[in-house]
This record gives structure tokens, C-alpha cells and sequence, in this order.
């Protein structure tokens, strides 16, 4: 079980439609695949989507830190030893998607090992989860349509509505849109990336105050934090901190100060290992948690789909594990495949994925 080499390989897969939104936009998925190799001949794997909009990675970045920096810190350990390599890696600063999929990858090559899937490893709560899938900007009738063709061909019924930086009215006439199409059929939340001043997310969320939003999530920035603690203090939805709390003792800090009220976790972004402490944070602190995406791929989308499924309260909620159905292809053997509105996790040990060697030769950047 010990720890011989880890890879981190560049690749690059277009997206058929970019997703648009208040902080940034993607067009490829330019991420970074990791693999962690052990003395058995056991290969672990995940993924790091490098968003410099959100944490300041880029794919370059990610390679660099993690061969140049990581690797030497964590080959000669073993599989077992996670709250080592946790600790290592949290002598560098920030790569929070770099840490994260060293960690996952090691999680997988543990499953593989043991021959378990993580999800029962961490938890073994539910297999299967609800959707939720992203709207990204755009007009309100192509958004419409965008949720129309989701609910149709794969059964979605939770969509989260990018909203922000746009004009407020024309972000909420979306949202009236859409409750306006499918009534009590579906449920909706909003997500601003910070776009708003806090008056401008006051202002939009007493206009949809009759839209019955399950969610608001960080609508302004964060560092406006008497601002942000004021808005909080007149909702009467939970409010989620996304892009605020990339470490537990952010989440700390957001929830102690009255900045947030529920909680995004995001594997892409704490991993198992420090997700586990999230989400525990989560549970001591009564908060309502929902299983973030961070614009993943497949194998991204089945890290958060392990973690989704290991517990009650991370599986309560829909997920947001649909990002990659705007992805030309993906570099798995068996894709993943949304059904009736929801994802069910492989029953294969680790992560449940596999990587498919012609796609990953197609699409990696380092040949
Ligand atoms: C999300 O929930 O915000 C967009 C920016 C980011 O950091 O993550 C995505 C989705
Ligand atoms: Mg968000």
C-alpha cells in the first residue's frame, strides 16, 4: 500500500455549450488528471479543475505544485496514512483543487486496494442521489429551454440558477420564468459568484420572494462582511457559502459571524479527507449542506457522487453533478448516465471510475 509515484497529466475537452456566470466562464474542460501509483500496482484517480476566477489555480499551477511539491512529501507513505499526507499538504498554502484530488486519488487507490467503494469506506449512507443542475447565463427563454430539455431527457427537477454582476431584473425575470413554466414541479435556487452588492441581493430576493427559492448562495462578496451579515439577517432562506469557505475553519468563521446560514461542500475543493471535517463542522453546527459542483468532468462528478452517497444528511438534497452533460466527451470507459432525475453510484471499488486509454491519449496536452 505504499505510495510509489503520482502523475499529474494536463488534458483538455471542449465544452458543446460554455457555462457563463457571474465570476467567469468555461469553454474546455482544461483540468488536470491525477494518479497516484502504489508498490502493489494499484492505480488511484481524480481530477483538478483549475478555476483562477474562484482559487487562483491554473492548470500549470497545478501540475507544478503537485509534482514539485506534493509528490516528494507523499511518496514512502502508505494509503493509510491520509492524516499524514493531509497534514503534509497543508504546509503549502491555497492549490485547494491541487490537495484535493492528491487526497481523492489516494482515497481511490485505498478502495481499489481493499476492493470497497470509497462512498461505503466514508459513510455507505444511500447509492443513488438527486440532481440539481446549473443554469448558466443566458436569456430567459433559451434558459427556459435549457431547463425544459433537462427535465425531459434525464428527469432533473432542481435547477440552480446562475444570477449576478447581470442586471437584477433580468436575472429575476429568469427565475420568475421558470417557476412561471413547471409551477410546484421543480424546485429552484439562485447562486450569485459574488456578483452582487449586498443591496442589489436584497433588492433581487425581495423581488422573488414569491418564487418559493429553496436557497440563496453567496450572492456578494464575502470580504463585504458587514454588508453580507446584514443581507443574512432579512432572509428567510438559507443562504450558502460557496467560494467563502474553501477550508473548514473558513466555514468557522462565515457561520460564527452570521455571514451564511447552510453550507456548498465541494469535494473539488476539500477532498474527502477535509470534506469529512466540513461536513461534520456542518452537522454540529445544525447547518443544511448541498453537494457543490465545480464545474467537474466525470470523474470529478464521481468524487462528489462518493461523498454525496456516504451520508444522510449530503444526500438529503439534490447534488449538482450534471456540469459534465455540456462536455463534448470525458475520459471514462463506462459514462456516467443520469436517469429519472437521478445519479446512482457504481458498486466497483474506489471512486467506481475508469479511465479509458484511448480518451485520455486523445485529449492529454503532455504527449
Ligand atoms: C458554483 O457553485 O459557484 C462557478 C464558480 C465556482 O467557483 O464554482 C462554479 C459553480
Ligand atoms: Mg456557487
Amino acid at each position: 500500500m505504499k505510495i510509489t509515484q503520482i502523475e499529474a497529466i494536463p488534458f483538455a475537452i471542449p465544452y458543446t455549450k460554455p457555462l457563463k456566470f457571474a465570476s467567469g466562464e468555461v469553454h474546455a474542460a482544461e483540468h488536470v488528471l491525477v494518479r497516484v501509483h502504489t508498490d502493489d500496482g494499484v492505480v488511484g484517480v481524480a481530477e483538478a479543475p483549475p478555476r483562477p476566477f474562484t482559487y487562483g489555480e491554473t492548470q500549470d499551477g497545478i501540475i507544478a505544485v503537485i509534482t514539485k511539491v506534493f509528490a516528494p512529501q507523499v511518496i514512502g507513505l502508505t494509503l493509510l496514512e491520509r492524516e499524514v499526507v493531509a497534514g503534509r499538504l497543508a504546509r503549502t498554502v491555497g492549490n485547494p483543487t491541487a490537495k484535493a484530488a492528491v487526497d481523492m486519488a489516494i482515497w481511490d487507490a485505498l478502495g481499489k486496494t481493499l476492493e470497497l467503494p470509497v462512498s461505503e469506506l466514508l459513510g455507505g449512507f444511500t447509492d443513488r442521489m438527486r440532481v440539481s443542475h446549473m443554469l448558466g447565463f443566458d436569456e430567459p427563454a433559451t434558459m427556459v429551454a435549457e431547463a425544459e430539455k433537462m427535465v425531459e431527457r434525464y428527469g432533473i427537477r432542481t435547477f440552480k440558477v446562475k444570477v449576478g454582476r447581470r442586471p437584477v431584473t433580468l436575472d429575476t425575470a429568469v427565475v420568475r420564468a421558470l417557476r412561471e413554466r413547471f409551477g410546484g414541479e421543480i424546485e429552484l435556487y439562485v447562486d450569485g459568484n459574488r456578483g452582487w452588492t449586498a443591496a442589489e441581493s436584497l433588492r433581487a430576493m425581495k423581488e422573488m420572494a414569491d418564487l418559493d427559492l429553496l436557497f440563496a448562495e453567496e450572492l456578494c462578496p464575502a470580504d463585504d462582511v458587514l454588508g453580507r451579515r446584514w443581507l443574512v439577517g432579512q432572509l428567510d432562506i438559507p443562504f450558502i457559502a460557496d467560494e467563502s469557505v474553501p477550508t473548514a475553519a473558513d466555514v468557522t468563521r462565515e457561520i460564527l459571524g452570521g455571514s451564511a446560514t447552510a453550507l456548498s461542500i465541494k469535494t473539488a475543493r476539500t477532498g474527502f479527507t477535509a470534506s469529512r471535517r466540513v461536513h461534520h463542522l456542518a452537522e454540529g453546527l445544525g447547518l443544511e449542506v448541498v453537494m457543490g459542483n465545480q464545474i467537474d468532468g466525470q470523474v470529478g462528478t464521481a468524487c462528489t457522487l462518493a461523498f454525496g452517497t456516504a451520508f444522510e444528511s449530503t444526500s438529503r438534497y439534490a447534488g449538482e453533478l450534471s456540469n459534465f452533460l455540456d462536455m463534448s466527451d470525458d475520459l471514462l470507459a463506462h459514462p456516467l448516465q443520469i436517469r429519472d432525475g437521478h445519479l446512482h453510484r457504481s458498486a466497483a471499488s474506489g471512486i467506481g471510475v475508469e479511465i479509458d486509454p484511448e480518451k485520455l491519449t486523445k485529449y492529454r496536452l503532455d504527449k
